[in-house]
């Protein structure tokens, strides 16, 4: 009976993840799945990534993805999900500028290149339940491209970390796509602080390995791994 119990905790478990195949700016979705988010590892089994310091945190890529989207900046986006976000966890969004002789479509994102541009934190509900901005959505949480990012091609980062085993090293799930963007209209910031992913990450960061029971009265000591987000 433990034995069936589990197995449909498991099965339950593979149902509940997600991958973000579509990027919307200003209400447009990408014309199909996978034409400027480049296809992820986990397209078909969903299998979120367990280990913060692997390369596939990067981008999770299979392959590149064939055209680049334009999106002013200031103009709101976010992502179409697969599956219902149900586990608990920040939203972070990254960018990173492609560099000169290189495309969207072509590059890497290697090196300490990528910035924050937002992240959420939980919040208690009236019922004295953590929830998370986005949770139990079909899409992730909306976000700006901040007006003062430079011109230019980026790689666009979306990233949902599921911390409902968190308590547990390499427990916690990432979710996460890379997206091949055109900013414009932009202004003359100088985004930072700079990281590079993998890197950025321990499996012993705070925001990583942690146990939501523990904080569930004071959400807002969570710290979200990663830079601070450049403003
Ligand atoms: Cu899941």
């Amino acid at each position: 009976m433990k034995m069936l119990l589990s197995l449909l905790i498991a099965a339950t478990a593979v149902q509940a993840h997600y991958t973000f195949p579509r990027l919307v700016i200003n209400g447009k979705s990408e014309e199909k799945d996978w034409s400027v988010t480049r296809q992820t590892k986990n397209a078909n089994s969903k299998q979120g990534i367990e280990n913060p310091t692997a390369a596939d945190i990067r981008c999770y890529q299979s392959a590149n993805a064939g055209a680049v989207s334009t999106i002013p900046a200031g103009a709101s986006f976010y992502y179409v999900s697969t599956q219902q976000v149900n586990h608990p966890g920040p939203t972070q969004y990254y960018l990173a500028k492609v560099p000169d002789g290189k495309s969207a479509t072509n590059w890497d994102g290697s090196g300490a290149v990528w910035f924050k541009i937002f992240t959420t934190m939980p919040t208690v509900d009236k019922n004295k339940q953590m929830t998370w901005p986005g949770q139990n959505e079909y899409k992730t949480v909306n976000a700006t491209i901040p007006a003062n990012t430079p011109d230019g091609e980026y790689l666009l980062r979306v990233e949902h970390i599921a911390l409902h085993m968190a308590m547990q090293a390499n427990k916690a799930q990432f979710y996460l796509s890379c997206s091949q963007i055109k900013i414009t209209g932009g202004g003359s910031g100088t985004p930072g602080p700079l990281v590079s992913l993998p890197g950025a990450y321990k499996s012993s960061d705070p925001g990583i390995l942690v146990d939501l029971g523990k904080i569930q009265n004071a959400p807002d000591t969570y710290q979200p791994p990663g830079p601070a987000v450049w403003r």
